[in-house]
């Protein structure tokens, strides 16, 4: 066995001071002594099987330390010992991988032992090189999947030595008989991987490598299934009671060579069979053969599922539900929020939104998880940003992901539909390509961190210098565009669609894009880029109020989410915003009370609306049980956000398979104006990240009471105000070493009372 020397032992940790605004940060860099490896055998190229890897070793004395350090071209899960390095899953994450690849670090002194060892590791498409993106196609990122590692001991003498990947390496097939993110995994329990081939040594470079920054993906929440139904085709279905991304664990007793097959659904039809047109070609399958051994436990590594039902076919036995754990896997982001109020369909709702963050976060803020698609799409992310920074802490996670929003901008500024760009470049989408701008200024209002600002700086300017390049006499009026996503589209085709031009919703996130970059320039000292901005900014709204809007404050585009973008983002004159409101309230009246905004316009409606005073219409709105409102899915018994406000028609049909994903968490962005507006939780922007707080609870809707908070960097920030006989009764909560400014409202939410307050808990009523 040749061990490599202590001398190689090369991983360093230069405490390079990288003094960045005020703060310091300690950077651990990591110098690769493996070399990168790949399969020495030609591969079978239509199911690609999982490739094993393997390295024996001996250590001669007694170890105090060992870690590994890891990345693959490709999934990976690694073994020393027969026992997992780690609790991670779908390692080593999805960046833009060319320019931004994770490694990760992990402590296996538990593992290792004095004498012989094995270390396995075992890789798989995923991300890298299975089939994604629009027509699924293979290879995204490279043909070949390779493993880089190395393990690091200390000996208890002092001593170090170190193993690497390199050319004495074995590797084989092994069960993974094929595995990808969309079609699912068939594993061979029959199959054991041999090591009997050869490693191939590749050049890939090393200058890609990064450390992880954001929390790895782990596993959470487990299911146990309700009662096992068969369906009117005779499919044996359970239903986990949760629509949740994850999989399945297995539990079965048979012959070596029964087949055990899982689909995975998200809904049932009408007809209560199982439903899967809607996750279009993925075929979304685990597929297990056994053993024979006794009891195997099956699970899936390199793929995932979203989905509330599972149709088992092949089960040795009767179904026994013991037999079957549900099991949620998501980026391993600290719960921080919770809201509570007398309305259990808005904590249904409430739920939803979690349900929808935790499906979607897996490593990368995607879509949806679960048809042919489940990618980092650019304006869901920014739509929902600020509700999702309420649930849970999301730092690291974004500051992880706008790297890679940063990384695959081009050099023009642009900025692809989906990060990491996994599809090639369309052009810019207005309110997509935005969450250069939006994610990295609203950070800094949730954390109050500038250092996102001076990463992402760069990357925000480039955004908006883009849109003034493809623009005319300050109208940005180029390009194609989503528009408002999905806005209402009436069922009858009565004439009632709300669509809002396109060109006129991207005019207004020229502008806002624009003040915000102005804003950072600010927060940063960049006093020239002020000038320029602000100038620039005059200049777009001048341009919006030309083309755009009446004498009177009407819109060319009569619709919800014209008057919400051109309210939400300052766009008309201070004389002309009372009356675009109230055109607003009229058109949602003339809607009997229903919203009709897509993407762009819900997150902003009821703020809006709040703003100018119409806390109750935003509350009629959100109180909404009927299509098309947030509620509607609730009451057709959703457990997730629906992509669509009518993923389910009133009489029991679907909207069309090609789109109509049951979890996905742009609608969710309503959860912003939750905990903001009626439980009332702010920061004040003169102070971010809570330093200054703004309590402003806006009681109505006819509800008794509501209860959230948010655990900040300062501590626990809470609200509970109750209705009891006609009058208010406020108590809240403020973290150590922040002020609140508390507003106390009647029960119809108009400021009774203001008091500045410090850290402690305060009873007003
Ligand atoms: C859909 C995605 C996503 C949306 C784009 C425009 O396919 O699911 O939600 O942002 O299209």
């Amino acid at each position: 066995m040749k061990l490599a020397s202590t001398l190689r032992t090369q991983i360093l940790y230069l405490f390079g001071l990288l003094c960045i605004g005020c703060s310091l940060y300690a950077q651990p860099v990591v110098t690769w002594k493996a070399r990168w490896i790949e399969a020495g055998y030609p591969e079978d190229s239509v199911h690609r099987p999982a490739i094993y890897f393997h390295k024996a070793f001996i250590l001669n004395k007694k170890v105090k330390s060992a870690r590994v350090y890891i990345t693959s071209r490709g999934l990976y899960e690694g073994q020393v010992n027969r026992q997992r390095i780690g609790q991670a899953y779908l390692t080593p994450g999805w960046t833009s991988y060319n320019k931004r690849l994770q490694y990760q670090e992990y402590d296996v002194t538990s593992l290792v032992k004095t004498g012989a060892n094995a270390w396995n590791v075992c890789l798989g498409d995923g991300w890298y090189r299975g089939a994604m993106g629009f027509n699924a196609h293979r290879d995204r990122y490279g043909k070949s999947l390779a493993l880089l590692c190395q393990l690091e001991i200390t000996y208890q003498n002092g001593k170090k030595d170190i193993i690497c990947s390199d050319s004495s390496w074995a590797c084989s097939e092994g069960p993974i008989r094929s595995a990808e993110i969309y079609a699912g995994e068939t594993v061979d329990a029959r199959v054991q991987a041999v090591y009997d081939k050869p490693v191939r040594i590749t050049n890939y470079p090393y200058d890609n490598i990064i450390a992880t920054e954001n929390e790895l993906i782990t596993r959470h929440e487990t299911f146990k299934p309700l009662p096992i139904i068969t369906t009117p085709k005779g499919e044996k279905v359970i239903d986990f009671g949760q629509n949740l991304t994850g999989w399945v664990m297995v539990k079965a007793r048979g012959k070596a060579g029964s087949v055990i097959t899982i689909r995975h659904a998200e809904v049932l039809d009408k007809a209560g069979n199982f439903y899967t047109e809607n996750l279009r070609s993925a075929q979304a399958t685990a597929t297990y053969t056994l053993a024979g051994t006794g009891e195997e436990l099956l699970e899936p590594h390199f793929t995932y599922f979203g989905f509330r039902y599972i149709a088992v076919e092949g089960y040795p036995g009767e179904l026994n539900p013991d037999d079957f754990t549900a099991v949620a896997l998501y980026s391993d982001m600290k719960p921080t929020g919770f809201f509570e109020c007398s309305n259990p369909l808005l904590n249904q709702l409430q739920h939803n939104i979690q349900w929808g963050q935790r499906g979607n976060f897996l490593d990368v803020p995607t879509d949806c998880p679960q048809r042919d698609e489940r990618l980092g799409w650019t304006g869901d992310a920014q739509v929902f940003f600020r509700t999702a920074a309420f649930n849970f802490d999301v730092k690291k996670f974004f500051s992880k992901w706008l790297k890679d929003v940063a990384a695959d901008q081009r050099a023009d500024g642009g900025v692809p539909w989906v990060v990491p760009n996994c599809i090639g470049y369309y052009g810019s989408s207005a309110g997509w390509g935005d969450v250069a701008t939006i994610i990295p200024w609203n950070m800094y209002l949730v954390y109050g961190d500038k250092q996102v600002l001076e990463n992402q700086y760069t990357s925000m300017k480039g955004w908006v210098d883009y849109m003034t390049l493809n623009s005319n006499d300050d109208l940005w009026n180029k390009g194609g565009h989503f528009g408002d996503w999905l806005s209402y589209r009436s069922p009858d085709d009565d004439g009632s669609d709300a669509i809002t031009d396109k060109y006129q919703i991207a005019q207004c996130f020229y502008a806002y894009s624009t003040q915000l970059l102005s804003n950072a320039a600010s927060v940063l000292g960049k006093t020239e880029d002020v000038k320029k901005y602000e100038a620039l900014l005059s200049r777009i709204k001048a341009a919006f109020n030309r083309e755009y809007v009446t004498a009177s404050g009407r819109l060319v585009s009569n619709t919800q989410t014209a008057y919400v973008l051109a309210l939400e983002f300052d766009l008309l004159p201070e004389q002309l915003r009372p009356t675009a409101a109230r055109y607003l309230v009229d058109n949602i009246r003339a809607y009997s009370n229903h919203l009709t905004t897509g993407f762009l316009g819900t997150p902003y409606l009821c703020h809006v609306l709040s703003r100018f005073g119409y806390t109750d219409v935003a509350y009629q709105l959100l109180l909404q049980e009927t299509f098309p409102s947030w509620l509607y899915p609730v009451k057709k018994g959703a457990t997730t956000i629906w992509e669509r406000w009518d993923g389910i028609k009133t009489d029991g049909s679907f909207q069309t398979e090609r789109m109509n994903s049951f979890n996905h968490y742009a609608y969710g962005a309503i959860g912003d104006w939750m905990y903001r507006v009626m439980a009332g939780i702010n920061t004040d922007s003169s102070a971010p990240g809570y330093k200054k707080i703004i309590i402003k609870p806006q009681p109505g809707g006819g509800l008794t009471y509501c209860k959230a908070g948010l655990q900040t960097q300062y501590g626990s920030v809470s609200v509970h105000w109750r209705i009891e006989s006609n009058h208010v009764v406020l108590d809240v909560e403020v973290p150590e070493n922040t002020t609140a400014t508390v507003y106390v409202p009647d029960v119809k939410g108009s400021v009774i009372k203001m008091a500045e307050v410090k850290s402690g808990k305060h009873h007003f009523e």
